[in-house]
């Protein structure tokens, strides 16, 4: 898959496209990353991506023509893209479902806003879509480009060495993920609960499923609503309802 990157900081964002999966999806080739400095296609001798708003008021605007001009450089070398994404706080909410779809895409530019915001003819004539991240306000688009570049391409087959751990992640299921142990069996005056010690699969399975459900019904009651629940996973949560009840009794 192909993004393009369009930034005023792009040393900020090649350091967090160098490491970890999509450091090795870049070097592996199952992933093209290119990042653009913004200022390399300004033509004012200042090199000027931003200007005072219009009506007045506190801040700078980022200006409409050098995001214009990157993003017809980008079409002209590197083809046309299925996506002009503009990451802004004011976009639609980048979930993990939003990930999944954008995997079908093959080519994915994103623009990094900045500064109290952008020239709205940047979203009516330039991008075609907008997302945020969540509900709060970074400083510019970079991080959020990253997160965007991270989950869209550890779904890539192939990114992710082990596809399994993929299938099985939080949100994948629609659950969150059940808790994880390893070697000490004891750590801290904390031990290991005996079935991961076991060696019987069955019970380590239904104990995981059991321990995602109740993490899920105690942090995010809400994704159960919409969570595919199969009969052995709707029995388990009678149980957690029933023991949790129990404890308040
Ligand atoms: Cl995409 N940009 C900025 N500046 N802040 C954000 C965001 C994006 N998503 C959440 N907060």
């Amino acid at each position: 898959m192909k993004f393009d990157i369009v930034t005023i900081f792009p040393r900020m964002v090649q350091a967090g496209l160098a490491e970890g999966v999509v450091g090795r999806g870049i070097e592996g080739g199952l992933l093209d990353v290119q990042v653009h400095d913004l200022r390399d296609y300004t033509t004012d001798r200042h090199r000027s991506v931003d200007d005072v708003p219009y009506g007045g008021g506190p801040g700078m605007v980022m200006k409409p023509e050098p995001l214009a001009r990157a993003v017809e450089d980008i079409r002209a070398r590197r083809g046309v893209p299925d996506a002009v994404v503009l990451l802004t706080p004011t976009g639609r909410t980048f979930t993990q479902a939003e990930a999944v779809r954008m995997t079908r895409l093959k080519h994915v530019v994103l623009l990094c806003g900045r500064y109290e915001g952008m020239d709205e003819r940047v979203r009516t004539g330039v991008a075609t879509e907008e997302l945020s991240i969540g509900d709060y306000v970074l400083s510019g688009g970079e991080v959020a480009a990253l997160v965007v570049v991270d989950a869209i391409s550890r779904l890539i087959p192939g990114v992710v060495g082990d596809e399994q751990s993929v299938a099985e992640d939080s949100f994948t299921r629609g659950l969150l993920d059940y808790p994880h142990y390893t070697r000490p069996a004891e750590f801290a005056g904390q031990r290991v609960p005996d079935v991961l010690l076991s060696g019987h699969h069955a019970d380590v399975r239904r104990w995981r499923k059991k321990a995602a459900l109740a993490r899920t019904l105690e942090r995010r009651p809400e994704m159960l609503n919409t969570a595919a629940l199969d009969d052995e996973e709707r029995a388990l949560l009678d149980e957690i309802r029933k023991e949790t009840n129990n404890e308040r009794d």
